[in-house]
């Protein structure tokens, strides 16, 4: 069978950044997000016995099999055949209707529309629970994007990642006003991606315990915060576990920087906004751009006081999203 899924990416409102079981992805911490509305993969997937072996397009590029896309995609597919029972190799077909420039966690939306398709793909009618352990088995992050709306991931503690899977706080609709305005910094910035500098982090940073175990406190702080809708006391979290999370990467050796000059123009414009009463707050992951968490009545505001700096050519509004789902329109 042929099945057409569509899942978005989605932001940590406070971060994962390290694992405790590097084959399995459990983190050292729980993190939470918010899963978002137009960040999205669409991916086709299709198990026949005409395929001689997997085939992985990308925004219509064809991965050879020694590429580590290539390898993901396929450690994925052999998780869905050993759950199925499915022998048959597969045609993936992806794309992202993001630029993979813009910083935003396309391999949270790619894993998920995979691990979604290929289930469905197989027959299997899996829990969203499983899914999103299977889909964290391709990348942490991709956990949190099974889940509509607001997320928590837990850490879990089982030695086989059984309770290590992201649960709902609360659904997309719950939270209308809600707003996260991309700023698209730079697109060629040098990037260490995400997986090696947080393995490095977790060999290398004095402070990476500090981090784990006040992210943990943060994340159960999160909950509540999103539960209670206390909008400036979330903002202000999410902040303040962005900039600890960066402390610990930035304090790992060789260091973890992923801040370029226009990041820090961003965070003093916001900063500046906030001292005129503006709420707005800042959040960065694994590259240069500056997410900024604000409410829809601001975002004329915001945009307008970051039209003054040339660092940020690029703004993308989004606003809470759902989880994968299931759509017409094959890629092939
Ligand atoms: C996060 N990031 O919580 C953090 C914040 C980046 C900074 O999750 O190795 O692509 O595939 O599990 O999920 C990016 O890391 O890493 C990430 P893997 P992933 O969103």
């Amino acid at each position: 069978m042929k099945v057409t899924v569509k899942a978005n990416a989605n932001i940590a409102l406070t971060k994962y950044w390290g694992k405790k079981d590097a084959a399995l992805k459990t983190p050292w911490n729980s993190s939470t997000s918010v899963t978002l509305e137009g960040l999205e993969t669409t991916t086709t997937v299709e198990f026949d016995k005409k395929y001689t072996k997997d085939v992985f397009i990308l925004d219509g590029k064809e991965y050879v099999e020694d590429t580590d896309e290539y390898k993901e995609v396929k450690e994925q597919l052999d998780i869905i055949r050993g759950k199925s029972g499915v022998k048959e190799f597969a045609k993936v077909v992806s794309k992202n209707d993001f630029p993979t420039a813009a910083g935003f966690a396309s391999s949270a939306s790619g894993l998920a529309a995979l691990t979604f398709a290929a289930s469905k793909a197989a027959g299997l009618n899996l829990s969203t629970k499983e899914l999103s352990i299977i889909s964290r088995m391709g990348s942490g992050s991709a956990s949190r994007s099974l889940i509509d709306g607001f997320a928590i991931w837990h850490k879990g503690s089982a030695k086989d990642g059984s309770d290590s899977f992201a649960e709902q706080i609360a659904p997309k609709d719950y939270w209308p006003e809600f707003r996260i305005l991309g700023c698209v910094i730079s697109k060629n910035a040098k990037k260490i991606k995400s997986r090696a500098g947080m393995a490095q982090s977790v060999k290398t940073s004095p402070i990476f315990k500090q981090w784990y175990e006040h992210a943990e406190e943060d994340a159960q702080k999160m909950v509540e915060l999103v539960k209670k809708k206390d909008f400036e006391a979330l903002g202000a979290l999410a902040q303040h576990n962005c900039i600890l999370m960066h402390a610990c990467a930035m304090t790992t050796l060789p260091p973890v920087i992923y801040w370029a000059p226009g990041t820090v123009e961003v965070i003093h414009k916001v900063m500046e906004l906030q001292d005129e009463g503006v709420k707005c707050y800042f959040t960065i992951d694994g590259g240069p751009q500056v997410k900024i968490i604000c409410l829809v009545n601001d975002v004329d505001r915001i945009k307008t006081a970051l039209k003054e700096l040339d660092s940020v050519p690029d703004v993308i509004e989004c606003k809470p999203g759902l989880g994968p789902r299931v759509v017409k329109g094959d890629l092939f």
